[in-house]
């Protein structure tokens, strides 16, 4: 998959009645080259129509669009991949459902997952939560930046850490070795959408020069 650096993902709670497509487009603006849509809450009709304008969104500026859990919508709106956690369909049988040319990613909290998400084929994976979340129910303990220096020594399919990613501590996060962020609240959370995904992208951006 092409590399990317700043990872939104869908978090309506936190649109404060913004319209969604419109929080995505400004995020987009700001610099996020890869966008999720991740709705537990909606009917899964609701969440096709999401999806479809999504992927006419991720179609227009040139970026993935990847679907959460729901491996049926990814494939009817012809999506650029899914993410699944540890409890979802094995990863072997989403890759033999969605095909080998979409991006598969998934969930990780400890390196045992990590080294298993790797040998399965996985295109990429996620590192957290690396600080306490509000964003997602049953979450596991934060991780720490710990978990990112491992992952660093060991795992070579590219990692975006996430869990509690804020403008105040995307600093440690980087400096543990991540090159990639992911964030739903302080993104679509944010009264200045486009300006906080500048400010993230500026601080990895920085830090990528420096290394
Ligand atoms: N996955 P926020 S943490 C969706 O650790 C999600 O796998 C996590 O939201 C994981 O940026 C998380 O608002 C929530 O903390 C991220």
């Amino acid at each position: 998959m092409k590399d990317f650096r700043l990872y939104a993902i869908t978090g309506e709670e936190f649109h404060k009645g913004r319209d969604l497509i419109q929080v995505m487009e400004e995020a987009i603006l700001g610099g996020v080259d890869i966008i999720q849509l991740r709705d537990k809450y909606s009917s899964k009709k609701e969440v096709l129509r999401k999806a479809k304008l999504l992927k006419e969104l991720a179609k227009k500026y040139d970026i993935p669009l990847i679907i959460n859990d729901h491996i049926d919508v990814a494939l009817a709106v012809d999506a650029d991949g899914i993410h699944i956690g540890q409890d979802d369909l094995p990863l072997e049988e989403a890759r033999k459902i969605i095909g080998k040319n979409k991006i598969i990613g998934i969930s990780t909290h400890e390196i045992e997952e990590a080294r298993e998400a790797q040998k399965n084929g996985a295109d990429y994976i996620g590192v957290g939560p690396i600080f306490p979340t509000k964003s997602k129910v049953d979450v596991v303990d934060p991780v720490t930046t710990k978990y990112i220096e491992e992952v660093v020594k060991e795992i070579t399919i590219p990692f975006v850490a996430i869990g509690g990613i804020k403008l105040h501590n995307v600093d440690q996060v980087l400096d543990a070795g991540a090159t990639r962020i992911c964030a739903i609240s302080e993104i679509v959370g944010n009264e200045d959408v486009t300006r906080v995904c500048q400010l993230f992208i500026k601080k990895i951006d920085e830090r990528l020069l420096i290394k």
